[in-house]
């Protein structure tokens, strides 16, 4: 497989001003006909290059240019590319293509899912469909046919506008779809099946009433409502936080089984993971709920921020995904509670993303080069993509960044732009510089923040001397400093002390003056606060100003005061993290010395004072009380002994449980209500906690507290709680288990989703065996190896979220992954390739674990026919 580079980029030869396409489904083949206005692109550097169509596992059946059939001689073929030699200015080719879709397992180009036909697209799908130029520079408008059995696909679906609908004989009917906005070929959309759907309206601003319509198999109608929902919401949010309007006249969305991730934003045909959309209270978690909203949003949001303005070429990737993310989010924000989306999203930031910029799949949010494109749908693009306009809101402020998203949007509306074209725009509509700022595009790795802080009691100042810098990461060794919002107050006996820098042109003011973000520019700066009447505790890093690693030397005591009065939900969250940090180390050394575990009384206190806070947020208290995750610690903890990582933080949390089993137990009484359902932030926050409460009870291994969960889980009427209680059991000594897990599936065996936890539960079991237990369920009759949501539930929840049994000392777990990364890269090779991640982080852990962690990568390494994708991660991970 070769490398592609950003910087070979260049123009299209060819334009597209019109696409046609005509698909004929069949059970044994579809042919699909396009017909293509092309013509020479007047800024093409050649004016008599060959046309280059891109066009993969094809069966070529026609070709013609202006009506005249080519013969063999007149194109050639390699590789993924078509020639033709000698084309006019301007023509239209006409080509045939026969697929075979019921056989196409990869869940790219035109497939089967249970029984319907659909597409995807993104990101070089569609030349698994016809040949094209399959690139996102090439915009088209496109007219779609689609011809097929009625009773079998009574549904026809497609981009845009419906336009014709025709009874044909035989049974067979067609639809005709025109889409009047010219897009890349990467947002085109196919549907095809038995149907059933839920209609809503939506009333825009400027007084169009827009058809919201979602397509589903007939027994999921009654999970649609909390889909419909945040659809309307993320459509007014839309509006009022960014003045964009829906510009169709419908909007549809279809719910597939089958699919590589979450959901596709093909213009005006969202298709989505079932996964992603369907939602009721009996079958889905309160974070199933929270995922269907973000994703509907964010599918939504793309409309503006991906499809209306798009990439130019994949390199650009997080221009449209890093600004959705961040749309997202801060949406999610608004819906819900602003500080627990804050940490959540910080969470998968720093376990996932940090790991990502810390291996060897490292890259900037603009990556130089790749192999597969598929690969680079990474956590980095997304997340830390997100995190960088994040950033620029920060250093704007909300109504600079609103008039350069406005600018943005008017100046590139219907082109195919980069990175730095979004830059450019804030920076001409706010006329704040943002040239040092542009290195978070081109540089990898996570920069480090090394902070010092001391008191003049004489001079009353108080100094912060900042030190930045940022780890080598693979092809960069050297970087050039980042331009850091670093977000500081200063935290006295009674609050937050008055700010005031003795270098003012160093920062950005709050309105309050109690706040503080400060322009960290250089290797090392210093900022000298004056008028300073008593030693502060500084609170760093508020609300997660920057996506760095923080080093600041907090004593017990400071971290203490952070923890309780800190008025940034985020940093009062992290001086939790951080004590429990310490707890933890403190936890391994005595494990490691065949001591006790005792935890520190003052951290005990101040547990118990979060138990018994109720003024607090529960959802706050409920994160604030869960100790970092081994994810996090392995982050933290080099080189990591996953054993002894999970033993010691099971030790203290069995010392809490112990230590505060009252207080627990009364938290828990306290949560349990028998009001209606609702996934609002106040019952998300109760059910929390309360569940919260119930894991650190279980710790207690007393019937007592058995016979709570056991309740729990027998009269639960919502997912939430019923999961977290067999989560529990499975993960217990209770020899009821066995029957709940019996009882669960035989209840739920008609929902896939459900049984995909029911799948996740036993897979992360954190007891001994599990791999045993996992293999026995790979050939249950409910799991489908060709299902990527079950492939995640089983395998990748196995080796992403197990640790403790994926790195087993003998080697199997890793043997497990291999074995099945081998299996999947012949008939999937993305969720192969996303799926061998775990392998990949061998380098951070024990000598003994990394040896066989490589032999596995080595032996998949050794496979004569690794898909691309693989051979990416797999061979980037060796190096
Ligand atoms: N833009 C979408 C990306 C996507 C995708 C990429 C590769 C392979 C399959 C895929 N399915 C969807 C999803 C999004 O970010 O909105
Ligand atoms: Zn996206």
């Amino acid at each position: 497989p070769s490398t592609i580079f950003l910087s070979d980029y260049s123009v299209p030869d060819f334009l597209i001003d019109s696409t046609t396409l005509r698909f004929e489904l069949g059970e044994a083949s579809s042919l699909v006909c396009s017909v293509l206005a092309l013509r020479r692109n007047p800024d093409a550097a050649s004016q008599d290059a060959p046309l280059q169509l891109h066009g993969t596992e094809l069966e070529l059946v026609s070709l013609s240019i202006d009506g005249r059939q080519l013969d063999d001689s007149e194109w050639s073929q390699s590789g993924e590319q078509l020639s033709i030699a000698n084309v006019p200015a301007s023509f239209s080719l006409c080509c045939e293509t026969r697929l075979r879709p019921q056989d196409n397992t990869s869940l790219e180009g035109l497939y089967k899912s249970s029984g319907m036909f659909c597409t995807q697209c993104e990101a070089e799908g569609f030349r698994k469909i016809t040949y094209y130029l399959d690139r996102p520079d090439v915009m088209s408008v496109f007219t779609v046919e689609i011809i097929a059995d009625q009773s079998r696909y009574p549904v026809l679906l497609s981009n845009g506008n419906l336009i014709e609908t025709e009874s044909l004989a035989d049974g067979i009917h067609k639809t005709v779809w025109h889409d009047p906005f010219p897009k890349p070929a990467y947002l085109f959309a196919l549907v095809a099946g038995k149907l059933a759907v839920v209609e809503d309206q939506f009333l825009t601003t400027s007084g169009r009433s827009v058809d919201l319509k979602i397509y589903v198999d007939e027994k999921d109608l009654d999970k649609c409502d909390h889909a419909m929902l945040s659809l309307k919401n993320a459509m007014r949010w839309d509006e009022d936080v960014y003045g964009r309007e829906y510009d169709l006249d419908i909007f549809n969305i279809v719910a597939v089984d089958d699919f590589n991730m979450g959901a596709m934003e093909n213009k005006s045909l969202n298709i989505f993971n079932t996964s992603c959309v369907l939602a009721k209270q009996e079958t889905t978690t309160d974070a199933g709920f929270q995922r269907v909203e973000g994703v509907v949003a964010h599918e939504y949001f793309h409309n503006w921020s991906g499809n209306r303005v798009t990439c130019r070429d994949w390199f650009q990737l997080s221009l449209k995904e890093g600004f959705t993310v961040f749309r997202d989010s801060e949406f999610s924000s608004d819906m819900g509670s602003p500080t627990v989306k804050r940490v959540e999203d910080v969470t998968l930031l720093r376990t996932a993303q940090f790991a990502e910029d810390a291996g060897p799949m490292a890259h900037p949010i603009r990556p130089d080069s790749f192999i597969e494109i598929s690969n680079f749908y990474t956590v980095t693009i997304y997340e830390k993509g997100s995190e960088v306009v994040r950033m620029i809101h920060t250093l704007l402020g909300p109504e600079l960044f609103r008039k350069g998203s406005d600018l943005y949007f008017d100046r590139h509306d219907g082109q195919a732009v980069t990175c730095e074209d979004f830059v450019l725009a804030m920076e001409d509509a706010s006329g704040i510089d943002l040239k040092q700022f542009r290195h978070w595009y081109s540089q990898a790795g996570t920069p480090r923040l090394h902070v010092s802080g001391t008191y003049d009691e004489q001079a009353q100042t108080y100094t912060l001397v900042v030190k930045q810098s940022c780890p080598s990461t693979p092809g960069q060794t050297e970087k050039a400093p980042f331009h850091i919002p670093l977000a500081v107050a200063l935290i006295g006996e009674a609050g937050q002390l008055a700010l005031q820098l003795t270098d003012a042109a160093a920062n950005i003011e709050s309105p309050d003056n109690t706040e503080l973000v400060l322009n960290v520019t250089e290797p090392e700066q210093r900022f000298v606060f004056a008028n300073i009447k008593e030693e502060p505790v500084p609170s760093l890093l508020r609300g997660f100003s920057a996506p760095v690693k923080l080093d600041f030397d907090y004593s017990g005591a400071q971290l203490l005061r952070l923890m309780r009065s800190d008025s940034d939900g985020f940093c009062r969250w992290d001086a939790s993290q951080q004590l429990g940090l310490v707890e933890i180390k403190r936890a391994i050394t005595a494990l490691a010395a065949g001591q006790q575990v005792s935890p520190d009384s003052e951290y005990v206190s101040a547990c118990r004072e979060l138990l018994a806070n109720t003024s607090l947020d529960a959802a706050m208290v409920a994160l604030m009380l869960q100790l970092p995750s081994e994810a996090y610690l392995a982050e933290i903890i080099h080189p990591v002994d996953v054993h002894g990582i999970h033993h010691a933080r099971e030790a203290l949390r069995k010392a809490l449980a112990t230590a505060l089993s009252d207080e627990f137990s009364a938290c828990y009484s306290r949560c349990e209500s028998d009001e209606a359902y609702a996934p609002d932030a106040a019952q998300i926050a109760r059910r929390s906690l309360k569940n919260t409460a119930l894991s650190y009870l279980m710790l207690l291994d007393d019937a007592q507290s058995i016979a709570l969960a056991v309740r729990q889980y027998e009269s639960s009427s919502n997912m939430t709680d019923r999961l977290a209680a067999l989560t529990y059991l499975v993960n217990s000594t209770a020899a009821y288990k066995a029957e709940a897990l019996l009882r669960f599936y035989q209840q739920w065996q008609h929902e896939p989703l459900v049984i995909n936890q029911w799948f996740q539960v036993q897979a992360m079991c954190r007891l001994p065996g599990t791999l045993e237990v996992v293999q026995g369920l790979m050939s249950h009759p409910a799991f489908d190896i060709r299902n990527p949501n079950k492939v995640r539930a089983l395998i990748g929840a196995f080796c992403g979220q197990n640790g403790v049994n994926f790195h087993r000392e003998d080697g199997a777990g890793y043997r497990f992954l291999a074995d099945q990364v081998l299996l999947l890269n012949r008939s999937n090779p993305q969720i192969a390739s996303r799926l061998l991640v775990p392998l990949t982080k061998w380098r951070k852990y024990l000598p003994s674990a990394q040896q066989l962690m490589c032999s596995e990568l080595q032996r998949v390494l050794a496979d004569p026919e690794l898909s691309s994708d693989v051979y990416e991660v797999v061979s980037k991970s060796l190096q």
